[in-house]
């Protein structure tokens, strides 16, 4: 059973948004016209409240992409992005929705960041994705979005780690690091996610 999980495809994600992709906007057209291929289609949607632990602003003395520990990991602090009822929080206006069964949020406690849409970065708390995936009998999970490089390698990563046969779509993510992700690609390669392009589903 194949299920397709679109990442973040958010406004402010996209060219001119708050923490813009690079051409995040590429990617709505081709997961629109892919998803009749699949047998459900749902979504993740960062959520963040305004006082959110990952955003440079709730850090006095912090810039944007600063780098800093938090919980003895690696945090880095982004511009205040996807804000819980905001615009830039909504989905790309052509996104087309119709077809999606659920939408899972992620980012919503204040105190912890989550770039998989199946664990915080603490790996504490689950969003209950693994239990929906499996109640629905997926058997085969392909996984697009924004930021390639970020929340899609992450989901990807725990879902490979949950048992699914994970498939990448290359052509429906863009990274927010376009160097960073070439090695990432490789590592899933390796580790035998299927990274392919949308004509090949
Ligand atoms: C994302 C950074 C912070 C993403 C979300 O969707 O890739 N990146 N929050
Ligand atoms: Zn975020």
């Amino acid at each position: 059973m194949k299920t397709l999980l679109i990442i973040d495809v958010q406004n402010d994600f996209m060219p001119g948004g708050s923490l813009a992709v690079p051409e995040g906007d590429k990617i709505v057209p081709i997961i629109n016209k892919m998803q009749h291929k699949f047998d459900l289609v749902i979504a993740s949607q960062d959520w963040h409240p305004k006082d959110h632990i990952s955003f440079a602003s709730n850090h006095q003395g912090k810039s944007t992409f600063d780098e800093i520990e938090l919980h003895g990991k690696p945090q880095t602090l982004w511009p205040d992005h996807c804000v819980q009822g905001t615009e830039g929080a909504k989905f790309h206006p052509n996104l087309d929705t119709k077809k999606w069964e659920a939408i899972f949020r992620k980012g919503t406690d204040k105190e912890i960041d989550s770039y998989s849409a199946f664990y915080d970065n603490g790996h504490l708390k689950s969003t209950g994705l693994t239990g929906y995936l499996k109640e629905k009998g997926t058997t085969q999970l392909f996984l697009c979005g924004l930021a390639a490089d970020i929340c899609v390698y992450f989901s990807t990563y725990d879902a490979f780690k949950e048992g699914f046969a994970c498939f990448f779509i290359d052509d429906a993510s863009q990274p927010l690091n376009s160097k960073d992700f070439i090695e990432l690609k490789k590592k899933m390669t390796y580790l035998g996610i299927q990274v392919i392009t949308s004509d090949e589903i």
